[in-house]
């Protein structure tokens, strides 16, 4: 692995302006390692972040693993149009870097990631050398088998410039510049690794992108490698520090009260179920906007849901409650008439924050503050709250305090989520 960190860094060291190509740490880089190959990826545009957050891990480890024959190096996919990021006041919401929403040095732990803009300073020609479109097989499956096969395109965003002999596409919001000469399909049915051989027998290409990666399964959930690329996913500091201000504030809440505090180095930290203890207040993910009509079976009206989150206050004696939604803030309001007798929260941000941040930095401080609590309450299905409870159990809290949710007033059973503990 430090081999392929080096590699990593070589590239870091390229980007410099102030680069000598005649440097010992460049010779030493070029003596050691083979030139790295870039995979890229994309992810259906109806994803949301947490999903984007989990395709992130499938590909990681498929990297990681082909980094155990030769170099290759995890392009960053810019975030931008969400669908759920719909503020107007902050700018537009495309190319935004990892390193607005995440630590890239902890990423780097567990794999060697470059940001796409660092990649295009080193493609002068802004070429993507080859685009391969996952899709599934046309005609379905009865049985579920690793198979992949270039196969017709069943939908095909891409589009063709003839004079100039170049695909073109979103890339990320970067339509204008970046290109690539062959694009094609690829049914597939697999786990991520599956598509190790094939990256790595083709040997023409530098920079591979690989769109749909949906598509493409986690190669084992759950497992500890599976579990170092969530914990190597930690927000990034800025993001952190606005969060842990506000439990300061509000919530009397601090890691060394919570004993929530973290290791520098993730490889480093292990934690026991239990170990935390987290601040005096009660966390509830309460999902709206979308789900409110796709899951009207799952999500609770209003009234029910300031019920559900009543009777979790009498029993764990609190005071305080945060709660982190997409609702617009009339239901805010409407759930807060419900809870007079307790303090509500809610994270606003500074127009300041907000401009720099956007809506996917103020969803990171949310979800960091729902992290820290006592006890946490999510959303039937939401990937957001899915986040919030693996950074629990990363953090160290009792399962029983962190995999619960809210339920429709229908549901008379109110099943409870599965539990998927970290394992190291
Ligand atoms: O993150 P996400 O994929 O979770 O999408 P789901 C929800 C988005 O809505 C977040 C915003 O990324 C945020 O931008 N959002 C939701 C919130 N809850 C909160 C919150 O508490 N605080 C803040 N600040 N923002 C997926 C959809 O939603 O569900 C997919 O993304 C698909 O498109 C799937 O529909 C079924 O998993 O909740």
């Amino acid at each position: 692995l430090l081999l392929w960190a080096l590699a990593a860094h070589a590239e870091d060291v390229l980007y410099d302006d102030n680069f000598e190509p005649d440097s010992s740490k460049f010779k030493l880089v070029v003596d050691e390692a083979k030139a790295p190959r870039y995979l890229l990826y994309d992810v259906n545009p109806g994803e949301g972040f947490n999903l984007r957050r989990d395709v992130y891990m499938r590909i990681a480890v498929l990297v990681r693993n082909l980094n155990e024959d030769s170099p290759w190096i995890l392009v960053l996919p810019p975030w931008g149009r969400m669908y759920h990021w719909k503020s107007k006041d902050v700018g537009q919401q495309i190319r935004i870097p990892w390193s607005t929403f995440f630590d890239l040095e902890s990423l780097r732990r567990f794999v060697p990631v470059m940001e796409f803009a660092d990649f295009l300073k080193i493609s002068p020609s802004k070429e993507i050398n080859e685009v391969y479109y996952l899709q599934n097989y046309k005609e379905g499956w009865d049985k579920w088998e690793e198979k992949m096969d270039k196969r017709p395109c069943i939908f095909n965003p891409y589009y063709f410039d003839s004079e100039q002999d170049r695909w073109h596409g979103w890339f990320f919001g970067y339509e204008e510049e970046v290109w690539t000469k062959k694009l094609e399909c690829l049914s597939v049915m697999g786990h991520a690794s599956f598509l190790k051989p094939f990256l790595t027998q083709n040997r023409t290409a530098r920079s591979i992108m690989l769109d749909r990666a949906e598509i493409v399964l986690h190669d084992r959930y759950g497992d500890s490698v599976f579990w170092q690329a969530r914990r190597s996913m930690r927000f990034a500091q800025q993001l952190r520090d606005i969060a842990d201000d506000f439990r300061r504030e509000f919530l009397d809440s601090t890691d060394e009260k919570d004993e929530t505090v973290l290791d520098d180095d993730w490889t480093q930290m292990k934690r026991n179920h239990g170990d935390a203890k987290g601040g005096p207040y009660l966390s509830v993910h309460l999902r709206r906007e979308d789900f409110v009509r796709s899951r009207r079976k799952d999500i609770p009206s209003l009234e029910h849901a300031a019920k559900q989150i009543k009777k979790l206050m009498t029993k764990l004696k609190l005071k305080r409650v945060f709660i982190a939604t997409d609702a617009p803030q009339n239901e805010f309001g409407e759930l807060k008439s419900y809870l007079e007798e307790y303090q509500v929260y809610r994270f606003t941000p500074t127009p300041e924050v907000k401009s720099k941040y956007k809506d996917g930095g103020v969803a990171i401080i949310d979800q960091w503050i729902c992290a820290h609590a006592k006890y946490f309450v999510g959303s039937r299905e939401s990937t957001f709250s899915f986040r919030i409870q693996d950074e629990r159990e990363i953090l160290g809290f009792d399962p029983e305090k962190t995999f619960n949710r809210l339920c429709n007033e229908e549901d008379k059973e109110c099943e409870q989520p599965a539990k998927w503990k970290i394992v190291y």
